[in-house]
């Protein structure tokens, strides 16, 4: 029982500190979407590079589901968790790759 209860903790701290993470992300970019470019830092325009970045890390979490065989957390990035606003929600799925489509092109 003492073990749940610190396991409980243990992943609120996780996703606590998931959640502060995002939001670093979020304001280190004011472009919504540009989350790469050149070198690995945002660049100030949404482009393949962005939408390559999402992609790389799409299906995966940042946090393993015990429950399936796979590891969701091996191409997890946070800077692709952009959906919904702000933070994201640990997971990047259609809904982070749809940001990226939405801002496609868009320059700041
Ligand atoms: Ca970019």
């Amino acid at each position: 029982m003492k073990s749940k209860a610190m396991l409980g903790i243990m992943l609120t701290l996780v996703m606590a500190s998931i959640v502060i993470t995002n939001i670093a992300t979020v304001l280190a970019s004011p472009l919504e979407g540009d989350i790469t470019g050149p070198g690995d830092v945002p660049d100030g325009t949404v482009d393949i590079l962005d939408l390559r970045k999402c992609a790389k890390a799409f299906g995966s979490a940042a946090v393993d589901d015990p429950n399936t065989p796979w590891n969701e957390t091996q191409y997890w990035d946070p800077a692709a968790d952009l959906a919904p606003a702000p933070g994201g929600d640990g997971q990047i799925d259609i809904f982070d790759l749809w940001k990226i489509a939405k801002h496609y092109g868009e320059t700041g």
